[in-house]
């Protein structure tokens, strides 16, 4: 698993005069089916979130409100991409050294992820995700 493999989907929108409806369908719109659901908010500015990698862990990130910044590292390979729309979210696969910053006042990043939570699956250094990677 590479950072090629962590894109952005576009999510279904229905619109009316009452405003905006997106809905997520596990294994429909996204590849996996959904065991956890979590969010990040009220994060002070310069704040920054995750800063590990998960072994087996596939996750959605969108955010709901405002905008943040998502890093992407696989051991070879780095990317950033910038999340601002709730019709979007950024699948991250396993194996992939993640960070999250730049916060907007009033972000809140809402997670998908396939898996319960386990401190197990965690690399929470980037040495220990490096030896991993060899
Ligand atoms: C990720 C980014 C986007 C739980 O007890 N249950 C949970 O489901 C989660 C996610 C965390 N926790 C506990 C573990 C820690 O004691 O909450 C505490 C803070 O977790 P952490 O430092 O991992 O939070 P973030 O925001 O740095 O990272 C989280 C996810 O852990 C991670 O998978 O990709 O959000």
């Amino acid at each position: 698993m590479t950072i090629n493999n962590c894109i952005l989907y576009t999510f279904p929108k229905i619109h009316d005069r009452r405003g905006n409806l997106t809905f997520v369908e596990g294994a429909k719109h996204i590849p996996f089916n959904i065991k956890r659901i979590y969010y990040l908010y009220d994060v002070p500015g310069g704040s920054k979130r995750g800063g590990h990698a998960h072994k087996n862990l596939n996750q959605i990130l969108i955010a709901l409100s405002g905008s943040f910044d998502v890093m992407l590292y696989d051991g070879k390979e780095k990317k950033t991409v910038h999340l601002n729309s709730p019709q979007q979210g950024l699948i991250i696969v396993p194996m992939v050294w993640r960070e999250i910053i730049n916060f907007s006042s009033g972000a809140v990043c809402l997670v998908l992820a396939s898996e319960y939570y386990s401190e197990d699956d965690y690399f929470r250094t980037l040495k220990s995700f490096r030896s991993s990677l060899r």
